[in-house]
């Protein structure tokens, strides 16, 4: 009897078990809103929800999703849904799901889990996760903008160089009742750094991202809860000036940064009490206020002073004597428009050990990080009060050791500490970074040693999205230089440099740059926040700065560098699936184009250009710009193939929303576009595009304009021109190489590529390598070039090198027509000279690995495949009869269709799952 029990139950689960599957096996994790783990204080009223799924077992995907979303947890727990149960919902959609619930009101919380239906069974319940509404409506601001609107004796406000002392604000206030929550709203322009009873509050650093604050301000939301206690509280908040208060004001004819006033801030705190009632607390002119604390000078260009004998210890705690502080004052609001931030903060996000100090002079020594980096030193010192240590900053040294100054033009790079005199001190600035890799110590007491410094490295708090590996030891260097620059230039910004007076956000820098980027890092949100003040900076004719945030003016009217708008939030869309930016910015998009097309273009062609094909080798090592006209690519077809290619952008975002007749106008634009251009510019019978660059040749070919039966002579004469005249080395500047990679691997000599990725002669990635680079430089010949032009921190020459690492190297990416990875291509190139390739990349639905080698004749090949995602495998091969996969004829592997043999390739449609290929290459 009891055995037959067993049985029975035995059959029950087994029956429970095809019904439903087995719920362990499939999991929801890694639950995002708005692409963000449990954020406080969004303002999207109609969030987007996404969420991972994994499983032990292949081919998993989804049917049908279930979201719950509570007011409470304890209301989530018992499936007690106030705000939105889905229902059941039949679809296979986890990445970037509409909230459909009740309206969701400002400072609302919201608790939220989903389960998923998958054709292996359902999930549980994933682990709950949250959101909260922030101040949506801009009449939810009690509180008052809130400064000092003067400069004092020791400031130096006016100058070129600017210098103003940090401004310190503190309010005491009293709280008589238990606490329940307590949250704290605030903006500090330009720089905050928040205070509450002695503690500074979150990570965050730098804060908040710049912005054109005419037009847009952002604020950032806390939980203090933790932070506030019944009976007396202060906030402190120290002001810095970040691009707020300018760096450079205008005195002459120099380059001015824009400025926008003394630092300001807006600050609500608000309480609640365990008895439901509530108290407010608001930044207004009952707040005290000095400028004459420790931080004597802060500038994001030329550093930071400070000053600790002028330290005020308790000033950010009650009981602190500000009988002698000021008076706070209500200031003017910056004007733009209270948004939460959406884009996360910067913050310390690695530290770097220096590597050496050596004393060059008596006193003065030079210390050796080792990598050219991003952030500040932290310093560890001892010594009697008034000893002053100074820190200047450089990327590079001249021949005899010194630092080498000349590239950071007026920026001084200058950190000054005057000690107190106590026991250890240990300081690092708050408002200013650097972009260096040596230092000079002057002043410091005693001798220096490596141990009383460390580089924090600061940048943009984002996810790594991905890692890449070759067996060619000058790729691996490259792409490590390219982590490092593009790191140290996201500053709520992508910047162009983060070392001189200059750290823009050079809209061309990063226009495909961006997508090899995604590759690497989560910048999602970033970038989703930098389209919006581009459109923040668009003049009202249409016209779109070459500079955004737009700190200098800088409306020419170009092409290509504004093009960057379309190209990122196509990025955006295909990378990510992220298509807000498209139908939010698509009325600008439009309008810059029409702009465009009614003041430049002639003809059908383009004839607006700025910068031609910017930083291109030149002909001697000196000079910054070729004067050669045989090496530079006309102005109006750079013009014309960018216009042209924005037009098919268009088509398709017009598309993707249903504006059909609006598509079908870009289309016959496009058409008559590609006519012009190719009348104008072809000569049909050399197959030559103008002047025959490698530029002109090949931007027609890859935005698809070079009529078919020329397709293969204008690609010939790419080739000819790259091994023949450049002797297998790049000829293009910042234009040409968005495509380069790319375009000679599609149209059949991915060892040109893989030659121009290898170089270490000049002018090549590597050859910057052997000067002793650590990151991607301005110019190829940044050695030998004008100083003033030499960045040792630019990204912008990697063009599309990055996005054929992983796209074609990896072989990771979109199937065609496809978008966030929920049907991938893989299909690596197999090189000659390369051995192995191994990479991964956390795509939205989950983590794609990569991981390819050559061994006695062998392929053999392991892949991942996340959940709810499907892939097409492309595995080199003589046959599908030659395949293996985990030891077994891929014949026999179910879920594993071989579809067709194509060019050397075996080609199968798989589900998600990790496989392991073997493939035999020669008989
Ligand atoms: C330089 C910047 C930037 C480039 C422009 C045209 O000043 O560094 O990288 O886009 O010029």
């Amino acid at each position: 009897m009891k055995k037959f029990l067993l049985l029975q139950l035995i059959a029950g689960c087994l029956f429970l078990m095809t019904c439903t599957g087995d719920p362990a096996m499939v999991k929801v994790e890694r639950l995002r809103c708005e692409m963000l783990v449990n954020p406080v204080g969004i303002d999207n009223q109609t969030p987007r929800l996404t969420w991972e799924i994994t499983a032990d077992v292949r081919n998993v995907y989804q049917t049908a999703y279930h979201i719950l979303v509570a007011s409470s947890e304890e209301k989530l727990h018992s499936n007690e849904c106030d705000l939105w149960d889905s229902g059941k919902i039949k679809s296979g959609q986890s990445v970037y799901v509409t909230y459909e619930g009740e309206k969701l009101k400002s400072r609302d919380e919201c608790f939220w889990k989903v389960k998923v239906y998958t054709n292996k069974g359902m999930s549980e319940w994933s682990s709950p996760a949250s959101w909260s509404m922030g101040l949506a409506d801009q009449s939810d601001w009690q509180a008052k903008w809130t400064g000092l609107d003067k400069s004092f004796s020791w400031d130096n406000p006016d100058n070129y160089i600017s210098r103003l002392s940090a401004r310190y604000f503190r309010k005491e206030f009293r709280l008589d009742q238990d606490i329940q929550k307590a949250t704290l709203y605030i903006s500090g322009l330009g720089f905050y750094k928040l205070h509450l009873n002695g503690e500074i509050v979150g990570d965050q650093e730098l804060a908040p991202t710049p912005t054109d604050y005419t037009k847009t301000v952002t604020y950032n939301t806390f939980d203090v809860t933790q932070h506030i206690k019944k009976e007396r509280n202060t906030i402190g908040v120290i002001l810095g000036n970040g691009r707020y208060f300018s760096m450079r004001p205008k005195v002459d004819e120099r380059r001015e940064v824009r400025h926008f006033g003394f630092p300001k801030m807006i600050v609500q705190l608000e309480i609640e009490f365990s008895d439901g009632s509530g108290q407010t607390i608001i930044s207004d002119d009952s707040w005290k206020v000095t400028a004459d604390g420790a931080i004597r000078s802060n500038n994001e260009f030329d550093g930071e002073e400070y000053d600790a004998t002028k330290e005020m210890p308790g000033w950010d705690m009650p009981n602190f004597d500000d009988s002698l502080w000021l008076n706070a004052e209500l200031v003017d609001p910056p004007g733009g428009r209270l948004k939460a931030q959406q884009n996360k903060n910067m913050k310390v996000m690695s530290i770097v050990r220096p590597l050496s100090i050596t004393e060059i002079k008596r006193g003065i020594y030079i210390m050796d990080m080792g990598q050219n980096m991003v952030g500040w030193l932290r310093m560890k010192v001892k010594g009697k009060k008034g000893d002053r240590v100074k820190l200047c900053f450089a990327e590079l040294l001249n021949a005899d050791g010194t630092l080498y100054t000349d590239n950071l033009r007026t920026a001084r790079v200058t950190d000054i500490y005057t000690l107190k005199g106590s026991d250890e001190e240990i300081w690092n600035p708050v408002f200013a970074y650097h972009g260096f890799r040596f230092v000079e110590i002057t002043g410091f007491p005693g001798i220096p040693s490596i141990n009383d410094f460390e580089g924090q490295v600061i940048y943009d708090e984002m996810d790594r999205t991905g890692h890449f590996e070759t067996s060619d030891s000058t790729i691996n260097r490259i792409y490590k230089n390219a982590c490092w620059g593009i790191k140290g230039n996201y500053r709520g910004m992508p910047t162009d440099c983060p070392q001189r007076d200059e750290r823009m956000g050079w809209l061309g820098d990063r226009a495909t740059g961006s997508l090899g980027e995604s590759f690497i890092f989560d910048h999602n949100n970033l970038y989703s926040k930098w389209l919006g003040d581009i459109e923040d900076a668009q003049l009202k004719n249409g016209s779109i700065p070459d500079v955004v945030p737009n700190y200098w003016s800088m409306y020419r009217d170009n092409m290509t560098w504004p093009g960057a708008y379309l190209i990122i939030a196509n990025m955006l869309y295909e990378q990510f699936g992220n298509m807000e930016p498209i139908i939010k910015h698509y009325d600008s998009m439009k309008k810059w184009l029409y702009y465009m097309r009614d003041s430049y273009m002639e003809d059908n062609i383009m004839l607006k250009d700025r910068y031609g094909d910017w930083c291109m080798p030149p002909e001697s090592p000196e000079l910054i710009h070729s004067q050669d006209p045989a090496r530079k690519t006309e102005g109006a077809v750079l013009g014309t193939t960018f216009y042209y290619h924005m037009l098919t952008l268009l088509e398709r975002f017009a598309k993707l929303q249903g504006k059909l007749s609006e598509a079908e106008e870009f289309a016959d634009q496009a058409l008559k576009v590609k006519d012009a251009f190719n009348d104008k510019f072809l000569n049909t019978t050399t197959g030559q595009y103008s002047n025959n660059t490698v530029t002109a040749n090949l931007l027609p070919l890859c935005y698809g304009m070079v009529p078919e039966q020329y397709r293969e002579s204008v690609f010939k004469n790419v080739v000819d021109k790259t091994m023949g005249e450049y002797k297998g080395h790049v000829s293009t500047g910042l234009v040409g190489i968005q495509w380069l990679m790319r375009g000679l691997s599609d149209n059949g000599r991915p060892d040109i590529a893989l030659k121009i990725a290898t170089n270490r002669s000049y002018p090549s990635w590597g050859y910057m390598i052997d000067q002793g680079a650590t990151t991607i430089w301005e110019l190829w010949n940044g050695d030998t070039a004008m100083p003033s032009m030499n960045s040792a921190n630019h990204v912008m020459l990697l063009g599309d090198l990055i996005v054929w690492f992983h796209e074609y190297l990896a072989g990771i990416q979109n199937k065609k027509g496809n978008i966030a990875f929920k049907e991938i291509m893989m299909r690596p190139l197999i090189l000659e000279g390369l051995d192995y390739v191994k990479a991964d990349f956390r795509s939205v639905h989950g983590l794609i690995k990569s991981s390819w080698k050559k061994q006695n004749g062998y392929f053999i090949w392991d892949i991942t495949i996340p959940c709810n995602t499907t892939a097409t495998i492309c595995v080199p091969a003589i046959s599908e009869e030659h395949i293996s996969e985990s030891g077994k004829r891929v014949a026999s592997v179910e879920g594993l269709t071989f579809k067709k043999m194509d060019n050397g390739y075996a080609v199968f449609e798989v589900g998600s799952g990790k496989y392991h290929f073997t493939s035999m290459l020669d008989k």
